[in-house]
């Protein structure tokens, strides 16, 4: 394609956010209230980012919809109606949709349009971003509002464009309704999107085999219409709650227990586990305060959720295979779920356990096993995860100063301060970047957060008559190593999780998020901006200043 030298409206806008995601949305509309112009590109053909593109059927969020959404906007907050407990898919799409249009954000967005790279400019402080539409737009300021799990990623396994049937990612989701009626499906991949989709298609599909390699933990929903009481309780004191939420660990306001798992009687610990169970969700992680720190609290609630999978599957061998224990349970992300594990009473639904017989390779009739037991299906569903917090950068790969490439500073591992910047790219945000909370906690609380301290420091910039601002190598150093210590002292580590970089072959294992929780690493950030932006150095020119 030719190249578009500029775009047009507004000819080289103050700054570039890539991504119209809940991240970009928000960004977008802070900008404009803070007066800065401001252009979004967007892959997709519309906003709303993991809920545009990951359609697949079960989709829905774990965190509570009255918490799963902005809490920026006191009049949105109590318009917007959810129907459900944990919202599904379409109604988080159309709560995308419908942010976007109350707050007039589409004319700032260019739909269907990648950017393909980025550079900056030492003399002139400015990025040079380019897109796959031949646009060129030299800005002050980058906003990487990309996402963690954006970047969907099919299995190192061989021949899968040999297979005669449908192909697909659960994170690349057709837009059409994709009827399986009368097929045989599989699924491979067992985290959270494999857990989901299963159900579903089982009922709709006439055989389901799923290939698991790993076993993974995951706790009922028992999600359920929104109840009004529970609605209005929250609408009597929504700020308050958002307010509270902010200061969790989390930043998720949830049943806390403030005792260890091993203080109380094995009686008062089983009722606890059994009390969470029965209300469902992902709190139950949180029933006693070192679940995920400590080795033998953790094999508690491991213990018990074992016992509930062998209480469910009939089948004593299908329960075995499906209970996880290689590694404690929480460190990979916990799952939730609607009816996963009774799914496996049904008899059109069979468990591959690749572990036993690995997959050898994809052939045009389906799956052929190490054994050389081929498994015939009509189509294939690969919920196989995503290259995880680095991977939509990098394939962006910004070159910062001196033409540095961000694959090659990150080679072994990503860096940051604060999860927001990374030393050699100036003036280059990150929201839920590597080294910030993000996917540990309600996600939309941590873009919130991000994009509002992103916006005050471009605010103080342009007061001060900053034009350059970057990560100082020192700061960065102790946040890494601040964040390598609050990790070593969890129980994560332990886990080949994508947390770790462990799902992508070559990519280096490191902990990638946060995990000293929402409220410490708020205060970090909020301290570095009351003193002046400490860790990052800034370049004035006065001139400059508007
Ligand atoms: P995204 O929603 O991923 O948006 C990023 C956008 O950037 C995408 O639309 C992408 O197309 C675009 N993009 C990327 N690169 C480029 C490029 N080079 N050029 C142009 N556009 C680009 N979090 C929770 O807190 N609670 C939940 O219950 C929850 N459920 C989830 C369920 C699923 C199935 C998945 C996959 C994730 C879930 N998450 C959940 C995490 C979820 O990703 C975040 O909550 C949130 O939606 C992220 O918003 P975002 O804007 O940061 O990123
Ligand atoms: O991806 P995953 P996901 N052969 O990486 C398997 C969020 N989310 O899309 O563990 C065979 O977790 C892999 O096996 P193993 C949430 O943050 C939230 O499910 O590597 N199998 C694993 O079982 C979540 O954590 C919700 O051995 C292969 C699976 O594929 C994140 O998104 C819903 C394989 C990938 O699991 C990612 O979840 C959905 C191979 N070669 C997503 N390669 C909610 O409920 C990989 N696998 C809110």
């Amino acid at each position: 394609m030719r190249e578009n030298e500029m775009v047009q409206t507004p000819s080289n806008p103050d700054v570039v956010v890539v991504g119209a995601g809940f991240a970009g949305l928000y960004m977008l509309h802070r900008l404009r209230d803070a007066g800065f112009t401001a252009m979004a590109f967007e892959r997709a053909t519309g906003v709303g980012g993991t809920w545009y593109w990951n359609r697949y059927p079960g989709a829905r969020c774990d965190v509570e919809s009255m918490q799963y959404s902005y809490g920026f906007d006191e009049a949105m907050q109590q318009e917007w109606h959810w129907s459900e407990r944990f919202a599904g898919q379409p109604e988080i799409l159309r709560y995308a949709n419908w942010v976007a249009d109350r707050l007039d954000l589409r004319r700032d967005i260019r739909f269907e349009t990648s950017v393909t790279s980025a550079e900056w400019d030492e003399a002139a402080c400015l990025w040079t971003v380019r897109t796959d539409r031949g646009d060129k737009l030299r800005v002050r300021y980058l906003v990487m509002a990309t996402g963690c799990l954006s970047a969907a990623r099919l299995p190192e396994i061989e021949g899968i464009a040999d297979f005669r049937g449908n192909t697909y990612h659960t994170g690349q989701w057709p837009h059409e309704p994709v009827d399986f009626t009368g097929q045989r499906v599989a699924v491979i991949g067992t985290g959270s999107s494999g857990i989901q989709a299963i159900p579903v298609i089982a009922e709709q599909a006439a055989q389901l085999t799923v290939f698991q390699r790993t076993p993974n933990f995951s706790i009922p929903t028992h999600n359920q219409p929104m109840d009004t009481e529970y609605e209005n309780l929250w609408k009597s004191d929504y700020s308050g709650r958002r307010e509270r939420a902010r200061g969790m660990r989390t930043g998720i306001l949830h049943d806390l227990n403030d005792k260890g798992a091993l203080e109380v009687e094995e009686a008062e610990r089983r009722a606890e586990y059994e009390r969470r169970w029965e209300r469902g969700g992902t709190a139950f992680m949180v029933a006693f305060n070192d679940l995920v720190t400590n080795a033998a609290a953790n094999d508690t609630a491991a213990e018990f959720v074992r016992a509930k999978i062998s209480a469910t599957v009939r089948d004593p061998q299908l329960a075995e295979l499906l209970a996880p224990k290689d590694h404690p349970i929480g460190t990979k992300r916990i799952c939730a779920d609607s009816g996963y594990y009774e799914t496996f009473n049904r008899p059109n639904v069979a468990l591959v356990d690749l572990r036993a017989t690995p997959i050898q390779r994809i052939v045009p009739e389906g799956v052929l096993l190490s054994d050389e037991t081929l498994r015939p299906v009509d189509s294939i569903i690969y919920a196989t995860g995503f290259d995880a917090m680095t991977g939509a950068l990098t394939a962006i790969n910004p070159r910062g100063v001196g033409g540095l490439p961000l694959t090659e500073v990150w080679a072994e591992g990503p860096k940051t301060y604060l999860g927001l910047c990374t030393v050699g790219f100036p003036n280059m945000f990150i929201i839920t970047g590597p080294g910030s909370p993000s996917v540990l906690t309600n996600m939309i609380v941590s873009i919130e957060q991000h994009v509002d301290w992103i916006v005050d420091c471009m605010a103080w910039m342009r007061r001060h008559g900053a034009v350059r601002l970057e990560a100082e190598a020192t700061a960065q150093e102790r946040w890494m190593e601040h964040n390598n210590e609050v990790a070593r002292r969890t129980l994560y580590p332990r886990a080949g999780s994508w947390y770790m970089g462990a799902n992508v072959q070559g990519k280096p294992r490191v902990f990638m998020p946060y995990i000293g929780g929402v409220a410490a690493y708020r205060q970090a950030c909020d301290n570095a901006a009351k003193d002046s932006y400490s860790g990052f150095l800034l370049q004035m020119d006065r001139a400059a200043a508007q």
